[in-house]
């Protein structure tokens, strides 16, 4: 018979609750209300007549750390069940989230019940209290602090499973949970800035976490697990099991992110927002925006104003363009904090600057406003790396971006400037990464600015397409880590096939196995894991025009760079990923979610599935929901 456990608050403190294994409670000092028992009567008819769950645990995407399933531990959420949590705000928010997620499809109340002891119940969740030992510092949050977070090179590449006796006893997280422990070793592990342990017993699910982002991910995790009908916006009649068991997970490397081009074709902020939490799905916490270009300069920035009512005006193909105001900038940044995503802004300089042309001709060689450019050619553009009111432009913007953007980055570009040569391009670089230092920021630039000098923290984001690269190794060498954005692996501008509607093809065409069959440790030639701060997946828009058609490009294909940054490498497995993937077809299709049903994987047959070719950009089956302007 399934153990009893006690929900109501008033018992919390009694046998010292927070310290006792889910499942375990003494019976013989306890007299269960009526109602216990007949809970847990129905838990044992259940557990014999239910069928097992649908989703398996190890069908997570991506791929855990450490899965133990136990087949005869699948959990139920009742209509009357609570979400727990203790009194951290920033856990307590991801509290809120997870019932925000579980409500609409199950149509229970879920309330958040704030708790000062941890409990036992449907769905708890646990932050750490424990200090590690004297002599192991405290992680910080990685979305807060990444870059010191990078800086623990441990991070990079060598986290996988076996690493992990040599932090035994460093705090130990595991004691709550019943599901059987994880054989001392997981059991003990650091969980870090973005791990969590998520245990799934007859009476209960637990998500425990040393912080709130691990929290979140151990959140997103748990929605994988239960039947893809929870991603439906109106109330489904459904058994929401969840398979039984524990996982112990945490990432690989500690940045992992998607770009958008809102400078070619502009998003607006609901857009921008609906693919935040694309990202947080696949515990991908970065965002970076690519907010200027030559078709568009898309944040405003007060000491320049013309740079948006002028340069913000138009897009490829003389749509009108648009811009992100500092509050529409500011409600972006919150929301992806809420959902423990950074974002990374940038402003590419000194090419793929025709727009800041247009407005502010001062800044051009000649001092002649260009025409708005419309087309899709790159590297004609430039501002004067000669002129010393370029320095006063590129200080104003990025002190203002740098202001309005709480994580640690400031994306400089620097890529394609074809017209600014050799010193000029050099020296232009060093007095750009110069100035992102004085604004705290620490500068990410496209791996052309290798040959510039080192500037302390500083990240290339290497999109090359031949991993002989000897200018970014000896960049690394200097100090450097890298962002990997493979063009013919990661870039999902391009087609998956020859016939897909949009895209580019220059880097080749990339499938979903190719976007999955890299691996970021080893692919740049002589740079080591440790030094690969994390991937990215950029989706470039000159031919991407719509949300159904951002969607329609990143997935499936987010879903497996998502996984190369945070699973371990030994998880890798291209037969067992496409079997993973298969199951989110539906998630997404419930959730009205456009996506490719690429060929290569096994998604469950539907009834509509026939009718839809595999290469049409399918709409919306229901509208969009915007997401909630919270936080
Ligand atoms: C190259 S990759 C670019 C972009 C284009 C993209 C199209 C890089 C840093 N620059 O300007 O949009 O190719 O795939």
């Amino acid at each position: 018979m399934p153990p009893i456990s006690s929900t109501s608050p008033e018992n919390d403190s009694a046998a010292g609750a927070d310290r006792e294994p889910l499942g375990q409670v003494d019976l013989s000092t306890q007299r269960p209300a009526a109602a216990e028992l007949a809970r847990a009567a129905e838990l044992t008819a259940g557990e014999l007549l239910a069928p097992p769950a649908p989703v398996r645990l190890g069908d997570v995407v991506p791929a855990p750390e450490q899965v133990r399933p136990d087949p005869t531990a699948d959990f139920t959420l009742p209509a009357d069940a609570a979400v727990r949590v203790g009194p951290d705000p920033d856990a307590r928010e991801v509290a809120e989230e997870l019932a925000e997620l579980l409500r609409p499809a199950t149509g229970y109340p879920l309330p958040v019940v704030v708790e000062t002891t941890a409990t036992d119940g449907p769905l708890v969740l646990t932050l750490a209290a424990a200090m590690p030992p004297a002599g192991v510092p405290r992680p910080r949050p990685a979305a807060e602090d990444a870059p010191s977070v990078a800086g623990a090179a441990d991070l990079g590449g060598t986290a996988d499973v076996g690493d992990l006796g040599g932090t035994a006893g460093a705090g130990d997280l595991g004691g709550t949970a019943g599901a059987g422990d994880l054989g001392g070793v997981a059991g003990a592990a650091e969980l870090g800035a973005e791990g969590y342990r998520l245990a799934v017993t007859p009476t209960g699910v637990r998500i425990s976490a040393d912080t709130a982002t691990g929290l979140f991910h151990g959140m997103q995790t748990l929605r994988q697990l239960l039947p893809a009908a929870v991603e439906s916006l109106s109330p489904v009649a459904a058994r929401w099991v969840v398979p039984g068991g524990v996982i112990v997970d945490r990432p690989r490397f500690p940045y992992r992110g998607a770009m958008l081009d809102v400078s070619r074709h502009f998003f607006g902020v609901a857009d921008v927002l609906r693919v935040i939490d694309h990202l947080a799905r696949y515990k991908l916490n970065h965002l970076h925006l690519h907010l200027t270009d030559d078709q568009g300069w898309r944040i405003a920035v007060d000491s320049w104003p013309a740079l948006t009512t002028v340069g913000g005006a138009t897009e490829v193909g003389g749509g009108s363009g648009g811009f992100y105001t500092g509050a529409d900038y500011r409600r972006i940044v919150r929301y992806a904090a809420r959902r423990h995503v950074t974002v990374v802004p940038e402003i590419d300089l000194p090419g793929h600057t025709n727009a800041a042309l247009t407005a502010y001709p001062e800044l051009a060689p000649d001092r002649v406003a260009p025409p708005p450019y419309t087309g899709t050619e790159v590297g004609f553009s430039y501002v004067d790396p000669a002129s010393e009111r370029t320095y006063d432009f590129v200080a104003d913007v990025l002190a203002e971006v740098a202001a309005l953007t709480p994580g640690p980055w400031l994306h400089i570009g620097g890529d394609e400037a074809f017209k600014v040569k050799g010193a000029a391009y050099t020296g232009f670089v060093e007095r750009t990464q110069r100035i992102v230092a004085g604004t705290g920021k620490t500068v990410i630039g496209w791996h052309q600015i290798a040959p510039a000098g080192h500037a302390e923290g500083r990240v290339l984001q290497w999109w090359g397409t031949d991993g002989a690269d000897p200018v970014v190794a000896e960049a690394v060498r200097r100090g450097a880590r890298l962002i990997l954005s493979p063009g013919n692996h990661a870039y999902l501008d391009m087609k998956y096939a020859p016939d897909t509607p949009i895209g580019h093809d220059w880097a080749g065409l990339i499938d979903v196995r190719r976007a999955y069959d890299w691996d970021p440790g080893t692919h740049v030639t002589g740079v080591p894991a440790d030094a690969v701060l994390g991937v990215e997946a950029p989706l470039w828009t000159e031919s991407v025009t719509t949300l159904a058609e951002v969607e329609f490009m990143f997935l499936p294909r987010l879903p497996a760079i998502a996984e190369l940054g945070w699973s371990p490498r030994s998880a890798h497995d291209w037969a067992r990923f496409r079997e993973r993937l298969a199951g989110h077809g539906p998630r997404w299709a419930t959730a009205g979610i456009a996506f490719h049903r690429a060929p290569e994987i096994p998604w469950p047959a539907e009834r509509d599935a026939a009718a839809t070719p595999t290469t049409a950009i399918p709409t919306p089956s229901t509208p969009t929901a915007t997401p909630t302007p919270t936080g």
